[in-house]
């Protein structure tokens, strides 16, 4: 300890030197020279090669970077001294360091799990061995199952390993009442099914209007067909898929747009009771392994024939990887060819990044675009996993939750096929350095028109805090709001109840009250699911739109739709999957500010038809029929 505080006095006294010696007007490069050792080796942080670029906006950039990590590490600066020295050597410091953090925001995040009915609780089957797959489940989703427009909700649970006599376990499937509760509709429906399951993925896959289920689990994976009359029929057999892996996220998307929707698998790695290996965190008492411990096993992609069943295409599409511990997928056009790609997270492996060759297969530019590995060459945890335009670039970039003490990765598109990471100058990535972080996500929570990043957390070693004095098991989450050059950190700004810290995983965003603002949901490891409503998010206005896609697969995944205001326009993608094991509602939800009308809406359907609807009226949910016009 006394050590630290040592770095931490040497640090000090070298920045302020640095500054009193007038050195914020040398170059970046010479700045970074200088700094950049000490601050790896003091902080282990290390320095972006985007910090090159932009030569003083990253400079002061990385300022405050230091301030924040010292102020992170209870380090007592003197920060208003140091403000009155910058102010006097760079009259225009102060405006870039001092932005509206501590403004209170009037939207609150209300804890409504009791409230709403959801009586849920996670069954990890623990009982003291520390078998890896128990602390790694699991997902939920927010799916219209009924197509009353009102969205339900499916949680995913574990069950009890073989002869141990616990209470009996199974996913449970809410019926939204409309009146802000839910009804647990689990045996009704068919769904109460014992299945050590870990993450789920929402789809129409026979194009009949009924949205299905796919559920990925230790051990054999399920399809549920929804036969449109309130039951879910269990057809994995029948429709061809057998993925017998240890299967985490799931998605469905159009890969070789033929209008039905294909599967994408994750598998994590190769375990079994069987070949279970004693870690330790302690060298005594048995911990959670990490994955280096056990071989990775490759995901799957499974092509949709279009007569109710599947082709396994893992091979033949060049996705067979046994080297890959894959948790997260999200689907996105990466280079905005029309052709969907797909980012596989890898647990402690180099991240993938196919690209859609058009032809049947996918080539991975995980290296070259720099997004298989970290800028300072190590390969991180990568869980959860999204991907949107946060800054209006009209490119997606890409959110990643990763391991503790390593930080989120915010993976900026800078096009021609390069990815840059902008968590270390970011409050992205100096709030999250020592969280762990599963689900994640884009969403405008304040309906501004800015993508938001929302993050749940929780280690995956109850034991954690005996070894790692500032890590805990149960972690607060990260609420990013987007200030349009920047993202800062809200969590303790939007009520208490999203600031609880919980073992957090699967996470996914909806509007199940349909007031217009995306309220959210958490599933936690071995504990309850989390409703959190949205409250004063519809202050500024919003458009809904859910598409139905004719020529296009029905749900229409994959369509882009383009919202024009004043200002610009916003785009999104309809899509299934992304975060952890988890999928948000299939509906898009554009924040339009302060606009009560909207100039156009275009959409850009997978078949390759484009429609444009003008003057559209904000604060309403509409209903695109491919080829039918507004319904
Ligand atoms: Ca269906
Ligand atoms: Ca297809
Ligand atoms: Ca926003
Ligand atoms: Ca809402």
């Amino acid at each position: 300890m006394n050590l630290l505080k040592q770095s931490q006095g040497r640090f000090e006294d070298v920045i302020l030197k640095l500054i009193m010696n007038g050195n914020l007007f040398m170059s970046t490069h010479q700045f970074l020279k200088k700094i950049g050792p000490l601050a790896t080796k003091i902080l282990h942080l290390p320095i972006p090669i985007k910090a090159l670029k932009k030569p003083l906006m990253n400079k002061l950039i990385l300022v405050n970077k230091f301030i924040s990590l010292f102020k992170h590490q209870r380090f007592i600066l003197n920060v208003s001294f140091f403000f009155v020295v910058l102010a006097f050597l760079y009259p225009g410091f102060p405006l870039v360091l001092s932005n509206p953090v501590s403004q209170p925001f009037l939207i609150q995040f209300e804890d409504v799990t009791k409230k709403a009915g959801l009586r849920f609780r996670h069954n990890n089957g623990a009982f003291g061995r520390k078998y890896l797959p128990e602390t790694m489940g699991s997902g939920l989703a927010f799916l219209d199952y009924n197509n009353d427009d009102w969205q339900d909700i499916l949680l995913i649970n574990g069950k009890n390993w073989p002869n141990r006599k616990n209470s009996r376990s199974s996913m449970a499937l809410y019926r939204n009442n409309k009146d802000g509760t839910f009804k647990d509709v689990t045996r009704q429906v068919g769904l109460h099914s014992t299945i050590y399951g870990m993450g789920c993925a929402i789809g129409d896959y026979d194009n009949d209007g009924w949205v299905d289920i796919y559920i990925t689990a230790l051990g054999l994976d399920h399809l549920f067909r929804n036969n449109g009359s309130g039951r879910f029929i269990d057809i994995t057999k029948e429709a061809g898929l057998h993925n017998p892996d240890f299967g985490a996220s799931a998605a469905w998307f159009d890969y070789d747009l033929d209008g039905d929707i294909d599967l994408i698998v994750t598998n994590y790695v190769q375990w079994t009771i069987k070949n279970d290996i004693h870690c330790s965190l302690d060298g005594i008492n048995k911990s959670y392994c990490t994955p280096e411990s056990y071989k990775g096993v490759s995901s799957r992609l499974y092509q949709n024939v279009g007569n109710g069943t599947f082709l396994d295409v893992t091979d033949q599409s060049g996705l067979l990887d046994s080297t890959s511990k894959a948790l997260g997928v999200t689907i996105f056009d990466s280079n905005s060819d029309g052709w969907p790609d797909f980012f596989l997270a890898n647990d402690t492996q180099p991240n993938k990044l196919y690209i859609n060759q058009k032809d049947g297969t996918f080539s991975d530019r995980g290296i070259p675009s720099g997004v298989a590995i970290s800028e300072d060459g190590t390969v991180r945890a990568a869980m959860g996993v999204d991907a949107a335009d946060y800054d209006g670039s009209g490119l997606p970039s890409l959110v990643i939750g990763n391991f503790s003490n390593e930080m989120l990765n915010l993976y900026h598109n800078e096009g021609k096929g390069i990815f840059v990471d902008d968590a270390p100058t970011s409050a992205v990535g100096q709030s999250s350095l020592l969280t762990l972080a599963f689900g994640c996500f884009f969403f405008d929570f304040d309906l501004d028109g800015k993508l938001d990043i929302f993050v749940v957390n929780g280690h995956v070693e109850n034991e954690i805090n005996n070894v790692q004095r500032r890590v805990t098991y149960a972690q607060s989450p990260h609420l990013f709001h987007n200030q349009g050059k920047q993202f800062i950190e809200v969590t303790d700004k939007v009520g208490s109840d999203l600031k609880k810290p919980q073992v957090g995983r699967g996470t996914a965003y909806g509007d199940y009250d349909n007031d217009g603002d995306l309220d959210l949901l958490i599933s936690t490891n071995g504990g309850p699911a989390v409703l959190l409503n949205n409250q004063g998010g519809n202050q500024n206005n919003y458009l809904r739109v859910k598409l139905i896609g004719t020529k296009s697969n029905r749900d229409g995944i994959g369509a882009k739709v383009k919202v024009k205001l004043p200002s610009g326009y916003l785009w999104k993608q309809v899509k299934s999957g992304s975060s952890y094991c988890s999928q948000s509602e299939l509906p898009v939800t554009f924040g339009v500010g302060k606009n009560t009308k909207i100039s156009s809406v275009e959409v850009h359907w997978p078949s390759g038809k484009l429609e444009n609807f003008s003057e559209v009226l904000a604060n309403q949910r509409i209903i695109i029929k491919e080829g039918n016009g507004i319904q």
